[in-house]
């Protein structure tokens, strides 16, 4: 290593002249100011003798370093986005939504942003006693943090939805903003997630008397006023298992509202103002009903008017793979104020309404999560010179990262498509079809995009090359981030035995329902002939899948459950695969529509079929698995 030898002072006056030159930056020696800092692209320079023998010499006075990445304003890059809302909306409506993205998408990137990266370097922290050995429980969160909550209530995040300003459109409106604001959000999105469906749950009660002034707080647009809400299902017992492992027990006071004990494992975003939480009401000899009918749903504010803990003791902050902005926490009850605010055994259907909504915001989160990841490694491909030319001129760097949009273009269909039909079930403009629909593809849209999310933000992180596996670069915290979504709000199990609980409630409505629109949506794009067989692979995949539903009803339940993936997976593979090509069948639709269209379908697109097929769902197959899974354990006792 020479490098520093090439500084001494006593060299001659021609070589310090050389190597002032070589100090000065690189636009002055022909270096390509487009292909990135001290990316050289063709430069030509007369070569010196210090060049052929130091090359290294040169690098530690230049900028050599790879450029950062940068996007501009989110909402006018997403190409995607523009086309559907001006498809969609109608003109009027359009015109005004699209001023205010605008702006909207000019206050991410120049506040918003750092503010959600200014949350990441100052994670919460507890503080469990004062100086003065007081017991406090204090979750201590950044300026950050709260600014984002006043942002939040200025922005109607949560407002825009309840205010119904543009009819049935307005949830799809706010959709699009949690969309926009979802990866600037230094994990805010979670707060307002739950937030969220505390609003829709007490709006579905009717928003009684006694939760009126919550409701108002929680979809206020006064930062002074605004309040978040927390959700909090999760006990030592049961993560997913809710019924089961519910263990708090709510005990009637004589002024007849609640005192709840219990211990509550995963509490997120544990510094909001108010919950909703399930517990089991006790009779007056403390005797509990077991089981999902035994569980109640409670309302509770979080501190009293004097800012002092409802009975709450915080026992710890969880240490997180991910989500680390966001305080969740271990809590006990110890005779918190609750108000019953569900029918008696009524809990978990009501808190549902909660789950439904969290559910989408999960799906909001996984493709916000993709397109951020696609716009930074489609701008560091246009900056960023690998073997002699820009990343972007690599036919199979180019290949990758379209692969990923193709994912990430049928996930955004699919959650725009959940949140048009939750608007008109909102506004009372659903036919019974769409209530049944959006019923089936919540859980089909959030298992999916949980998993797809997980896969692109990896290979979108890849696409750097080290420069991805960097902490400081802020491309590992998406990664986290993204990680939680096919966990939590349900896994992705959870989730496909919810698309089966959807199909026996409704008695097989929902697949009716399914089929049908499915085949509408093809019917009305089989006439454009560039789609013809994208519409043909998804005719036949919708064929392969009927005649499965069909098959199993003579099947056992073990049958259905153990398809309930691959058949979740065929559901979501179908319909974005629908709706891309109903998106690229628009008479201005571009040749990128049509190919995605195209791509997408290529795909397997009903992999239940093939699984069914190779006999997967059999019991002899269910018995190996479980001999594939233990061999070798002690509990298979056929140890080598
Ligand atoms: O809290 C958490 C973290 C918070 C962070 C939030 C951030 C969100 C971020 C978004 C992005 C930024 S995580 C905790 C999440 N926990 C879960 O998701 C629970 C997962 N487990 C399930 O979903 C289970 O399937 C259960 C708990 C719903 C199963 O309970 P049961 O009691 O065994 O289920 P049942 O008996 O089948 O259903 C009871 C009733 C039925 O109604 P009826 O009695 O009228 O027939 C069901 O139809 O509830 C109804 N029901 C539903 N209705 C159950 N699930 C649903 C549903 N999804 N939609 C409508």
């Amino acid at each position: 290593w020479r490098s520093s030898a090439t500084c001494k002072p006593w060299q001659s006056g021609r070589v310090l002249l050389r190597l002032w030159e070589r100090c000065q930056p690189p636009s002055r020696k022909g270096i390509n100011a487009t292909a990135g800092q001290g990316q050289r692209v063709g430069a030509q320079e007369e070569p010196v003798l210090e060049d052929l023998e130091m090359p290294l010499a040169r690098r530690e006075t230049e900028t050599l370093f790879q450029e950062q990445p940068q996007t501009g304003n989110q909402y006018l890059e997403d190409a995607l986005l523009r086309s559907y809302l001006k498809t969609h909306l109608p003109p009027k409506v359009l015109e005004e939504v699209n001023q205010e993205l605008e702006r909207f998408g000019n206050r991410l990137l120049t506040k918003i942003k750092p503010l959600g990266w200014e949350c990441e370097l100052n994670p919460p922290v507890f503080r469990q006693y004062d100086a003065w050995g007081q017991r406090v429980d204090h979750i201590v969160t950044c300026s950050a943090w709260r600014r984002l909550k006043e942002i939040a209530a200025e922005e109607g995040l949560i407002a825009e939805a309840y205010e119904r300003k543009y009819s049935s459109w307005s949830r799809l409106h706010q959709a699009v903003k949690l969309y926009l604001f979802s990866s600037s959000s230094g994990g805010f999105n979670c707060p307002l997630a739950m937030t969220d469906g505390a609003a829709k749950v007490i709006e579905s009660l009717g928003v009684p008397e006694s939760l009126k002034n919550a409701f108002d707080h929680l979809t206020s647009r006064d930062p002074k006023k605004f309040w978040t809400s927390g959700q909090w299902m999760t006990e030592r017992r049961g993560g997913s298992d809710v019924a089961n492992g519910t263990e708090t027990v709510a005990r009637k006071q004589p002024d007849g509202t609640y005192r709840l004990y219990g211990f509550k494992w995963f509490t997120s975003a544990a510094d909001s103002d108010v919950t909703l939480t399930l517990a089991r009401l006790a009779d007056t000899d403390g005797q509990v009903k077991q089981g999902s009918s035994g569980l109640s749903l409670f309302f509770l504010k979080v501190r009293d008017e004097e800012g002092k803990l409802n009975s709450i003791q915080v026992q710890r902050l969880k240490d997180k793979l991910g989500t680390r902005q966001m305080a969740t926490a271990e809590l006990w009850l110890d005779g918190a104020k609750a108000e019953l605010i569900s029918a008696e055994g009524r809990g978990v259907a009501s808190i549902s309404n909660m789950l439904n909504i969290t559910r989408i915001h999960n799906v909001i989160c996984a493709v916000a999560s993709m397109r951020r990841m696609i716009s930074l490694s489609r701008e560091y491909a246009r900056r960023r010179v690998a073997f002699g030319k820009l990343l972007k001129d690599h036919p199979l760097h180019m290949q990758t990262i379209a692969r990923m949009e193709v994912q990430t273009r049928g996930a955004f269909l699919l959650l725009m498509e959940i949140v048009r039909l939750l608007g008109l079930v909102e506004t009372n403009m659903a036919s019974e079809q769409d209530q049944l629909l959006l019923r089936l593809l919540i859980p089909v849209a959030k298992l999916y995009t949980g998993k797809q999310a997980s896969a692109v933000v990896v290979e979108a992180m890849e696409s750097f090359g080290g420069q991805g596996y960097m902490e400081d670069t802020g491309l590992p915290v998406i990664v986290r981030d993204t990680l939680v979504l096919s966990i939590w709000e349900g896994t992705t199990n959870i989730l496909s035995l919810d698309v089966l609980r959807s199909l026996t409630k409704s008695q097989g409505q929902v697949m009716a329902v399914f089929f049908s629109t499915v085949q509408k949506k093809l019917e009305l794009a089989s006439s454009t002939a560039k789609l013809e067989h994208a519409v043909k692979q998804t005719q036949d995949a919708v064929s392969s899948l009927a005649q499965f539903t069909q098959a199993a009803g003579s099947k056992r339940a073990v049958t259905m459950e153990l398809a309930a993936r691959d058949f979740s997976y065929a559901l979501a593979r179908i319909y974005a695969g629908t709706l891309l090509i109903e998106h690229a069948a628009r008479p201005d639709a571009s040749s990128t529509d049509i190919a995605a269209a195209r791509r997408w379908c290529n795909q397997e697109l009903c992999p239940v079929a093939t699984e069914l097929g190779n006999s997967s769902y059999e019991a002899e197959e269910a018995l190996l698995d479980s001999a594939l899974v233990y061999e070798g354990s002690p509990a298979s006792g056929s140890r080598l």
